[in-house]
């Protein structure tokens, strides 16, 4: 019996420096025109969209080529007065989702008076369930992701208390698997991606405790594959994103030692398009805002010092952290 590793070959005429004039460019470029093929077709995640591209604006010391007060406005105008809850889009449903993301955007421009805090808060917690679980918006859909969600939303507000935070500790926890990891609900397959949520939400309700920090740390840094990339579960393919949900995790869990920095550097850095700017998922593949933001993240952790520092727990600037006086709690 053989095995085939699913992974990629880097060819030896790929990007091998950061291009952070480029990404900046590229970022600045987005959604310019409007009538564009690509931001038609994101109108469904414009919000998470504005996050992911101000962040990464936010690591390169760019953040001024944003158009602020558009971005405010926008968001004012995608909050429904009747939930409290934020949309991806002006007329869109709400969502926990674009509500967090919406709250992020706000937190980095110090501009929370743009919304009605209580409103969010309101939307947050009507959609905590008895077993401690969260709906992602009024359809019921329950997913680790929205716990993550709920609780980074309300400590960005400082208002954690609201929820009932030992019930959606438990049910987190109900999600962990025999490998250490978490899936999205209890029973679900280890991702990393939910890793990242489940372990982020443990870190702000400083549970870290909780975790079998070993087992799991060991099935995450398995992620690494002989290109220097990770993949987000056994027999993938890498992806660049994964270089966030799998390092910010190790991160946590103050272990990101056991990856191979220097190969996972290559990789991310292959990821660049030499040419429009931006990161793909993969090498060679088309570049989008939240690969972009993943790829400079994911640097930032490994230490490259042209970039500004992360947080691993909330994926925004540290300063920005700091200045709410946050102490997500990371294992020593
Ligand atoms: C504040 C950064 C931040 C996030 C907010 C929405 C969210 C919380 C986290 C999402 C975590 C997650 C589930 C990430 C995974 C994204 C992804 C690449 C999904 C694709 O999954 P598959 O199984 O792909 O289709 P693979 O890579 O397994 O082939
Ligand atoms: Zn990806």
């Amino acid at each position: 019996m053989s095995f085939n590793t699913k992974d990629v070959v880097l060819k030896e005429d790929r990007p091998k420096t950061l291009l952070l004039q480029k990404h900046s460019d590229y970022l600045a470029g987005y959604g310019l025109n409007k009538d564009d093929y690509e931001y038609c077709m994101t109108e469904h995640i414009r919000m998470s969209g504005i996050y992911w591209s101000l962040t990464a604006m936010e690591l390169m010391d760019q953040t001024s080529r944003m158009p602020k007060s558009e971005i405010i406005e926008f968001i004012t105008s995608c909050q429904d007065t009747e939930s409290g809850g934020i949309s991806a889009s002006i007329g869109h449903d709400p969502h926990m989702l674009y509500t967090l993301s919406a709250v992020q955007v706000l937190a980095m421009y110090d501009r929370m008076d743009a919304v009605d805090v209580d409103g969010i808060v309101r939307f947050v917690t009507s959609l905590q369930q008895p077993d401690g679980s969260f709906f992602g918006d009024k359809w019921g859909e329950v997913d680790t992701r929205f716990s993550f969600c709920a609780v980074m939303c309300l400590s960005l507000l400082q208002k954690l208390e609201a929820i009932n935070v030992n019930k959606a500790v438990d049910f987190v926890l109900s999600c962990m698997n025999f490998d250490g990891g978490f899936g999205s609900k209890p029973g679900s397959e280890s991702h990393a991606g939910l890793i990242y949520c489940c372990v982020g939400t443990l870190s702000i309700c400083k549970r870290m405790d909780a975790l079998h920090a070993d087992e799991l740390a060991w099935w995450l840094c398995e992620r690494q594959l002989p290109s220097g990339g990770l993949n987000g579960r056994p027999e993938k393919l890498p992806d660049l994103c994964y270089s966030w949900w799998v390092m910010s995790s190790l991160s946590m869990l103050n272990r990101i030692h056991w990856v191979d920095k220097n190969s996972l550097e290559e990789f991310i850095l292959a990821c660049q398009d030499a040419e429009t700017g931006g990161f793909s998922d993969r090498p060679g593949d088309i570049p989008d805002p939240f690969h972009t933001l993943f790829g400079l993240a994911g640097l930032s952790l490994l230490g490259n010092s042209s970039i500004k520092l992360v947080n691993p727990t909330y994926c925004m600037p540290q300063e920005t952290i700091d200045r709410l006086k946050l102490e997500p709690q990371v294992l020593h």
